[in-house]
């Protein structure tokens, strides 16, 4: 069976509020307070995932985590009574929904055992995303439990800061053929802080035991990071031989692109010159954190948020992009504007594993049918809204554990409980 490109999408989980809590993320910023809307977040993440599913693609999903974290508060001496302001959002965060934060993968052919292999992401930059590995671990843990086709290795220890999928690329001529492994790291980011460390995915090329002359390291640039792109998938995506960046995504991009081209000739680089977008225009609009994805009947297609739609300049060129005649084809436009509104577009809220999907465990796979059972379950559980003075009403507590535990339970993975 050749492998496939499975999307694991993050149910956007029920506490999902706007909490401010990712300095250097603008959208996170510039909507701390707002009223969020966790039901129709949840269900605009659902029809993104019928959207692909339509598109002949295969899709899978990654489950809410416990909220609020009282393990975690108690770990911190404190309780959900008791927390103080300062730590009570970290504890309620739905931020586990970004799944391109959850772990770096290696796809089989990459890797020296012929497995695929996974490292659950420490997040370990950010409070709020802190806490997030050892849920991420254990539903990686039972979807992945085939050892004979799978490792999933737990976080990076230590100091140095890893946040997965999100600031890695993988570039190759076929899902089957051994790719060119892309880590890129954060050196300096101008006010803002750096949160990948190079030495973090130096440990996981060696965990997942990748060819060194096959892996590339490649700083992003400081003007990136400054301007609001925290991650590399907000200013560049991969998908086969296609990569699609902007032309100040990388500190040294004439060296990267010289050794790429050296490594995978069949390689093309879409490369968008801030002459026509600017670094802010692609950070608003998420032009970068497109789903880049080969369709079925041939050619590829960006999956963009509706907001790249709205910003002229980005709808400008790539109008103009499709008239050419590159490798992208098609464009296709998904609503997710209540992640969107706290810095996650369509491709931070999903996790590629390229894969049979035939080895994957199946409760975590969806059909339409799954999408609507839980889209039921969702409008029947999830809080139509949230401020941030929600997060200290008891009530609302005991209803987001109610509503996850009834997710785990339509899916029948109530064993993560
Ligand atoms: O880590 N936002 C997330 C967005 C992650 C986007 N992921 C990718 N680019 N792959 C972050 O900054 C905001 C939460 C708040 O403010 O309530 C937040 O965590």
């Amino acid at each position: 069976m050749p492998l496939r490109e499975i999307n694991f999408d993050g149910l956007i989980g029920p506490s999902h509020n706007y909490s401010g809590l990712s300095f250097g993320n603008i959208a996170s910023a510039t909507n701390k307070g707002l009223v969020s809307h966790p039901r129709d977040a949840a269900l605009q993440g659902l029809e993104k995932m019928r959207h692909n599913l339509r598109l002949g693609l295969p899709q899978g999903i990654l489950l809410p985590h416990p909220r609020p974290d009282r393990p975690w508060l108690a770990e911190l001496g404190t309780s959900v009574e008791e927390v103080p302001p300062s730590l009570r959002p970290a504890a309620f965060s739905a931020s586990a929904m970004w799944a391109a934060n959850a772990a770096t993968v290696s796809p089989a052919p990459d890797c020296a055992d012929g497995r695929c292999h996974l490292t659950v992401a420490n997040l370990r930059t950010m409070a709020h995303r802190s806490h997030e590995w050892p849920h991420t671990l254990a539903q990686l843990r039972l979807a992945f439990g085939d050892g004979a086709h799978f490792e999933v290795h737990g976080p990076v220890p230590a100091t140095f800061g890893d946040e997965g999928a999100a600031n890695h690329m993988r570039l190759c001529a076929s899902h089957d053929a051994p790719g060119v492994e892309i880590f890129v790291y954060g050196q300096r980011g101008g006010l803002y802080p750096v949160r990948q460390h190079d030495e973090a995915f130096r440990a996981i090329a060696r965990f997942h035991r990748l060819d060194p002359e096959r892996s590339l390291f490649v700083c992003q640039s400081e003007a990136a990071i400054a301007a609001g792109a925290f991650h590399n998938d907000v200013v560049a995506v991969a998908n086969e031989n296609v990569l699609f960046a902007h032309e100040q995504a990388f500190e040294d991009r004439p060296s990267f692109y010289a050794e790429l081209k050296r490594l995978l000739p069949e390689v093309e680089i879409v490369e968008v010159p801030a002459s026509a977008v600017s670094l802010e225009d692609a950070i608003r609009s998420y032009l970068f954190n497109a789903q880049l994805v080969t369709l079925p009947e041939g050619g590829m297609a960006l999956i963009l948020p509706g907001e790249a739609r709205e910003t002229p300049s980005v709808w400008r060129w790539l109008e103009g992009m499709i008239e050419g005649n590159g490798p992208i084809r098609k464009l296709l436009v998904v609503d997710v504007r209540q992640s969107m509104a706290n810095g996650g577009g369509p491709a931070c809220l999903r996790l590629r594993v390229a894969a049979d999907p035939a080895r994957v465990d199946p409760r975590f796979m969806l059909d339409e049918a799954k999408i609507d059972r839980v889209g039921a379950i969702v409008a029947e559980h999830w809080p139509d809204a949230i401020t941030p003075d929600d997060l200290l009403d008891p009530a609302l507590w005991g209803r987001l554990e109610q509503a996850r535990l009834a997710v785990l339970d339509g899916l029948g993975l109530s064993e993560l409980a």
